[in-house]
């Protein structure tokens, strides 16, 4: 079947660069809202953008959806502005595309609705990612790439943000993790900050995902900007 220009995966793999997730619970306890911070990172240069409201009614998380998406530049994802997808609530992305919203798709957990019946519901054109910690795990994702169009791979180093979340994997666990996902494109999340870029790059990775390193960062603009820097950077010398 084609596969539409959105889920292009070398176009994904792109848009892993400065991949940022939030949720009223990472900024309001520090003064913020999540529309605030959103608008700097937009201007900072974020290539992704996930909104992960923990927890949240659906119309809570769809109302903030709309917000979102009313700060998002027009046009098309990975090319005219960031991808955007909603954290698990598969059925709040179904009702925020069905006002015709750009909400591109939904990221889901291990234990969150199988990738096979997100796709189902949300149909060819939207984008579906999918968290993984294993090689296990990795390698079931690489075997479901018509439901799957990325993988976050993490933690990777211990993180504050997730409550549940097990010890970091580390580099060398990183990596072949990475490669257990292959062909789909990853992130790194987990505790990342931009002085991770060259290890990362260098052992496969796509990309960058934080929720600390940005929303903690004194200008949310700034952080934004330094994480997709030192993306690139790394880049170019890998
Ligand atoms: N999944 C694995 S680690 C993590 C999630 C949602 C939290 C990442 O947040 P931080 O603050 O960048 O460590
Ligand atoms: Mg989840």
């Amino acid at each position: 079947a084609h596969r539409p220009a959105v889920r292009d995966r070398e176009r994904i793999r792109r848009a892993m660069t400065a991949y940022f997730v939030l949720g009223p619970q990472d900024v309001e306890p520090l003064g913020r809202t999540v529309t605030d911070a959103v608008r700097e990172a937009l201007d900072g240069g974020i290539t992704f953008l996930q909104l992960r409201a923990k927890p949240a009614d659906a119309g809570d998380v769809l109302q903030l959806a709309r917000e979102v998406c009313a700060l998002l530049p027009q046009g098309e994802p990975g090319v005219d502005r960031p991808y955007f997808v909603i954290d698990d609530r598969v059925d709040v992305a179904w009702a925020a595309r069905r006002e015709g919203l750009p909400v591109d798709g939904v990221h889901v957990g291990q234990t969150d609705l199988p990738v096979e019946h997100v796709r189902a519901l949300l149909g060819e054109d939207a984008i579906v990612g999918l968290s993984t910690g294993s090689v296990e795990e990795a390698t079931k994702a690489a075997q479901l790439t018509e439901y799957v169009d990325y993988v976050g791979i993490g933690p990777y180093h211990n993180t504050v943000s997730k409550a549940d979340a097990p010890d970091g994997l580390g580099t060398e666990r990183f990596e072949a993790v990475a490669d257990a996902a292959r062909p789909l494109p990853n992130c790194a999340i987990g505790g990342v900050t931009p002085a991770d870029a060259p290890e990362i790059a260098a052992h496969h990775g796509d990309g960058l995902c934080v929720i600390s390193y940005i929303c903690r960062s004194a200008s949310i603009r700034e952080g934004a900007r330094s994480l997709r820097e030192a993306w690139e950077a790394a880049v170019a010398e890998t």
